[in-house]
Order: C-alpha cells, then sequence, then structure tokens
C-alpha cells in the first residue's frame, strides 16, 4: 500500500475534473480536425513507464557539495517508500532500479515483497565498480574492468555476478554496466588493451546472465577519467554489444556526450543495429548536469521520442528499450523533481504521437525541408498536459501530482519519521 492513499488522490482529483473535462473536449477538437484519435494516444502515454533510480530520491550533489534535504531516506526500505509515492501520483513509474552496493538488503526475497506491497517492481540493477567499498581487498584508483591487475579485473567481474545474483532474487531482468575505468594522460592507457581487457571481462559477465536477462551498456565519454573513457560513445559501446552477444545492448545517458551531440541521430542508429537497450534520461546544458528531464532541452527530448515511436510505428522487431531516470537533485524536493522528469517523458510521448507521419513522410520525399520541419514543431508546440493529465486519472494517479504531493504533507511526515543522520548513504552521480 503506497503512504498516497487512493482516496486522498480521489478527492484530490475531484476539485480539478471539470477543468480537465473542458481542457481535453477542446484539445480533441484539435486533433479530431487534425485527424488524430485523442482517445488513443491517451491509452497509449497510460501504458507509459520510466524506472526511478533508487538514487534519485536521496539529495545528490555535485563533486564539491552535497547539501542534505530533510526527510531523506536512510536507507533501500525508505527509497521505497519514496518511489511508491512518485508512482502512486504520476502513474508512471512502477519499477526501482537499484543500485550495487549501496542498496545491499539483508533479505532479498522480503525486499521484493516490501516492493510488491508498496505496488512496486524492479528494474534493471546497477553495478558499481567506480569507487571503493570499505574492506575492499583492491582498488579501483586505476580502473575496474579494464585494470591491468587481473585481480583487480577479477574483482570487479565477481561484484557484476553478485549483482546477477541479487537482481535474480528481486525480479530484475537486466545489468546494466558503467566503468568509470580510462585515462586523464595520453599515453597512460594503451587504449586497444584496454578495450580488450573490457571485452574479456565484459564476457564473462555476459556468460553468467540468466537466459532472460539483458546486459545494458552505458558509455560516457569523459568524467571520472577526463582524458580518455574505455567506453567513451555509442561506437565503442555498440562494438562491445555486437562482441559479447544477442542480450547486449546499449544504453543511451542523454548526459553522457559531447555538447550539441546529434543524440536523436544516435538514437536512430542504434534503433537500425538493433542494439538501443534503453536510456539515462536527464538534461544538461553543459555537460554531464544530471538536471532534470526536459528541463534544459524540451525539443530535444521530443525529437529521441521521435525517433521511438517512429521505431513502433514501423514495428521494428524486438524492440522494448528500457526506460530509467538518472538525475542528481541539489536544489529540489528528489520526489517533486522525479514527479516533474516522469510527467515531462509521457509529454514527450504524446507530442510524438501525434506527430502526421505521412505528411513528414510526404514532405522528406518531396525534400519539403521547411514542412518537414513545421509538422515536428506543430506537434512540439502543441500543450498536450489534458492528455497526460487525463491519462493519469485513468490510473487512478494524480491529476495534479506536485499540487497533491504538497497538500498531502509526506515530506513533512517523512521529517518526523526520519530523522538526520550525520551522513546519508549511497548518493552519487552516474
Ligand atoms: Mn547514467
Amino acid at each position: 500500500m503506497s503512504p498516497i492513499s487512493p482516496e486522498f488522490i480521489a478527492a484530490a482529483n475531484a476539485g480539478l475534473a471539470g477543468t480537465l473535462d473542458a481542457d481535453y473536449g477542446a484539445l480533441d477538437i484539435q486533433l479530431t480536425r487534425r485527424g488524430v484519435d485523442i482517445d488513443k494516444v491517451t491509452a497509449a502515454v497510460a501504458q507509459f513507464a520510466v524506472a526511478i533510480p533508487s538514487w534519485g530520491v536521496g539529495t545528490g550533489g555535485t563533486r564539491f557539495a552535497r547539501f542534505p534535504a530533510v526527510g531523506e531516506p536512510r536507507n533501500v526500505l525508505e527509497k521505497l517508500e519514496d518511489c511508491a509515492v512518485i508512482h502512486s501520483l504520476t502513474g508512471a513509474t512502477p519499477t526501482v532500479s537499484l543500485h550495487l552496493p549501496w542498496d545491499r538488503a539483508e533479505d532479498y526475497p522480503q525486499l521484493k515483497r516490501y516492493a510488491r506491497e508498496l505496488g512496486l517492481g524492479f528494474d534493471a540493477v546497477n553495478s558499481n565498480t567506480f569507487q571503493d567499498q570499505p574492506g575492499q581487498a583492491h582498488s579501483y584508483k586505476f580502473g575496474s574492468l579494464t585494470h591491468t591487475d587481473p585481480r583487480v579485473r577479477a574483482q570487479a567481474i565477481e561484484h557484476n555476478l553478485e549483482c546477477i545474483r541479487i537482481g535474480q532474487q528481486i525480479g530484475s531482468k537486466a545489468l546494466t554496466l558503467w566503468i568509470g575505468d580510462g585515462s586523464n594522460f595520453p599515453g597512460q592507457q594503451h587504449f586497444a588493451r584496454a578495450f580488450e581487457r573490457y571485452l574479456d571481462s565484459a564476457g564473462r559477465i555476459y556468460a553468467a546472465l540468466p537466459a532472460d536477462w539483458r546486459l545494458l551498456i552505458e558509455h560516457k565519454m569523459y568524467e571520472p577519467a577526463l582524458y580518455s573513457t574505455v567506453i567513451q560513445d555509442w561506437g565503442s559501446s555498440l562494438m562491445a554489444a555486437q562482441a559479447l552477444g544477442p542480450r547486449a545492448f546499449c544504453l543511451v545517458d542523454l548526459g553522457h556526450h559531447a555538447p550539441s551531440t546529434n543524440i536523436e541521430m544516435i538514437v536512430a542508429r542504434l534503433v537500425h543495429a538493433g542494439r538501443l537497450g534503453g536510456f539515462h534520461f536527464n538534461d544538461s546544458k553543459y555537460g554531464d548536469d544530471d538536471l532534470d528531464t526536459g528541463s534544459i532541452h524540451p525539443y530535444r527530448l521530443f525529437l529521441i521520442f521521435n525517433e521511438l515511436v517512429d521505431a513502433e510505428s514501423r514495428r521494428v522487431p524486438d524492440f522494448n528499450p528500457a526506460h530509467m531516470l538518472d538525475q542528481s537533485h541539489n536544489v529540489t524536493d528528489p520526489i517533486e523533481s522525479l514527479m516533474s522528469s516522469a510527467m515531462e517523458l509521457t509529454r514527450a510521448y504524446a507530442q510524438a504521437l501525434i506527430v502526421d507521419r505521412n505528411v513528414l513522410c510526404a514532405s522528406q520525399e518531396a525534400n519539403d525541408a521547411l514542412l518537414a520541419s513545421q509538422t515536428l514543431k506543430q506537434a512540439f508546440t502543441t500543450d498536450v498536459s489534458p492528455i497526460l493529465a487525463r491519462a493519469r486519472a485513468q490510473r487512478g494517479a494524480a491529476i495534479d501530482p506536485i499540487g497533491a504531493y504538497r497538500a498531502n504533507g509526506y515530506r513533512q511526515r517523512a521529517v518526523t519519521r526520519r530523522p538526520v543522520q550525520g551522513k546519508a548513504t549511497g548518493s552519487g552521480i552516474v
């Protein structure tokens, strides 16, 4: 049972239903004129789901400092409570992505049961070989899966195998692999040998994957290694996925690219290769900022979803990318940021669903650049908010999630139930 009751949400919705009906009706008239069946779009939006990262419900921070918020979750159970609040209000976040060892639990079957009681399941598990843990035999200072010392590589491989074993107990079906390995100086690392070591180590992890699991390979062009990273870009990621086998896929974190990179085109290429495994959604102005999804470049987000809907409409075989948020919240209530981001994703999806694909296709074939561009802009500039709100209401979620959350007082109650600790565990940027 979620900490936010269905009765509370129903009462919050009651006062907004009339306005929503009017706005939805007005949008229906507009979309009908354009040949769009609004109820079909709403039904599709109601099916949209994105996983919450367990590390997202705590206040993140920058590499300089972290300013803890009040009422922050102190362990994985409290993180799940917060995730349940987000899902009950948005209806769009039924799963949680755990990060190990930050989210270690004593009893994983019990953790799975507790999650189910809250109405939640588990998405991909994330391994962590980019920082040392207390009591660890070998340091990751100079790498993990690609370290020159085979003992370090063996330790990093074993950690990933443990993540798979834990994931199996909680019902996960994917392992996300991101390594901080790389170099800070030209000449520090032999590029080819480091990549070969990666393929060897990742191959051992891949070999241990259960039959119904996927391996999601996350690339990142810089940081913590600032000159080169071993899995630097989608090219390295795709080469690795193709070398490992059919259940290895590429994961696109929006922040892990050079500024101005055409991410929607990378998405199209990975779709073509049959290797688009999923996303870490966030937004950025300069680099890997991990800002709230859709807060800086909503048009880019729409263009990415345009490629996803295009792939859906072309019935690309086995097309099933995992959606996850990966954000760091420094100045907002993390629950509010995560709700807002989940809503921005459904917005981009709805906008992409109402693109007139016949006109777009005809414009492309006729080399009518202006009409093609305007066809996308028409969809992007349509205010689809009533569709999102109706989809939420249909799922028993809130018409106005943030308004309902503030009215509920969940955070204030959490302050009392969760006294401030000296140091919060397990937050970071990945
Ligand atoms: Mn990420």
